[in-house]
C-alpha cells in the first residue's frame, strides 16, 4: 500500500491514523515541488490534492472515501459498521468532515497558518458552531456514533478539531470535546502530527 500526503495536511493525518491503528504496513511518499499538479499524479486524483491511497490495484482519492476503504476491507464492524443504521450514521460524520469541518476549523487553519485570504468572522462563527454540536454529542456518548468503540467517524473529525490551536480556536469551554481528543490519542497506534492540541 502506498499513501500520497503532506506532513501538515489533516486530511492525510487522518489516513495515517487509521493506517497505524489498523497496523497496516506502507509506503509514504509526499509529492514535492509541485509534483501533486504533474500529469502521473492527476492520473491518481484528477483534483490533484493529497491524500490519495493506492492499494494494489485500488486507486482512491479523498480522505473521507479512503477512511470508509480501509475501515471496511480491513477494520471490521468495529470501524465501518456493516449495521445499516450505524453505517449511515457513520457516513454522516464523514459528510460533516467534509462540510463543517472542511468549512470551519480546517479553513481558519488555512488562514492562521497558511495566510489563506477567508471571512474570518464567518468562518469563526461555523466553527464555533461546530464545536458546540460536537460538545453536545460527546457530552452523552463517548465516541461520535454511540457505541463501546471508536468508528472511522471519529478520525474523519478529529485532526481540524486537534488542530484547534493552529486556528486560534479555544477548546476551555468544550471539556467533553476534549475529553474525547484525549481518548483518541490514547488509542493504540495513535501518531502525532505538529500543532495537535495536547491537555
Ligand atoms: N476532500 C479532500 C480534500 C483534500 C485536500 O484539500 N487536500 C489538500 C491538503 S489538506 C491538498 O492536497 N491541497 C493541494 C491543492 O489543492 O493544490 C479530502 O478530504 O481528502
Amino acid at each position: 500500500m502506498k499513501l500520497y500526503h503532506f506532513p501538515l495536511s489533516g486530511n492525510a493525518h487522518k489516513v495515517r491514523l487509521l493506517l497505524s491503528m489498523l497496523n497496516l504496513p506502507h509506503e509514504a511518499e509526499v509529492p514535492s515541488g509541485g509534483a501533486h499538479k504533474s500529469p502521473e499524479f492527476l492520473k491518481l486524483n484528477p483534483l490533484g490534492q493529497v491524500p490519495v491511497l493506492v492499494d494494489g490495484e485500488v486507486v482512491i482519492r479523498d480522505s473521507q472515501a479512503i477512511l470508509a476503504y480501509l475501515g471496511q476491507r480491513y477494520g471490521g464492524d468495529a470501524w465501518w459498521p456493516q449495521d445499516a443504521a450505524r453505517m449511515a450514521q457513520v457516513v454522516a460524520w464523514l459528510s460533516t468532515a467534509a462540510n463543517e469541518v472542511a468549512h470551519g476549523p480546517a479553513l481558519l487553519r488555512m488562514h492562521h497558518k497558511f495566510s489563506r485570504a477567508i471571512d474570518v468572522a464567518a468562518t469563526q462563527a461555523r466553527s464555533q458552531a461546530l464545536l458546540g454540536v460536537l460538545e453536545g454529542v460527546l457530552s452523552h456518548q463517548t465516541w461520535l456514533v454511540a457505541g463501546a468503540q471508536p468508528t472511522v467517524a471519529d478520525l474523519a473529525v478529529y485532526p481540524y478539531v486537534a488542530l484547534a490551536p493552529e486556528a486560534h480556536l479555544d477548546l476551555s469551554s468544550y471539556p467533553a470535546l476534549r475529553a474525547w481528543l484525549t481518548r483518541i490519542q490514547a488509542l493504540p497506534g495513535h501518531v502525532d502530527m505538529s500543532g495537535l492540541w495536547r491537555p
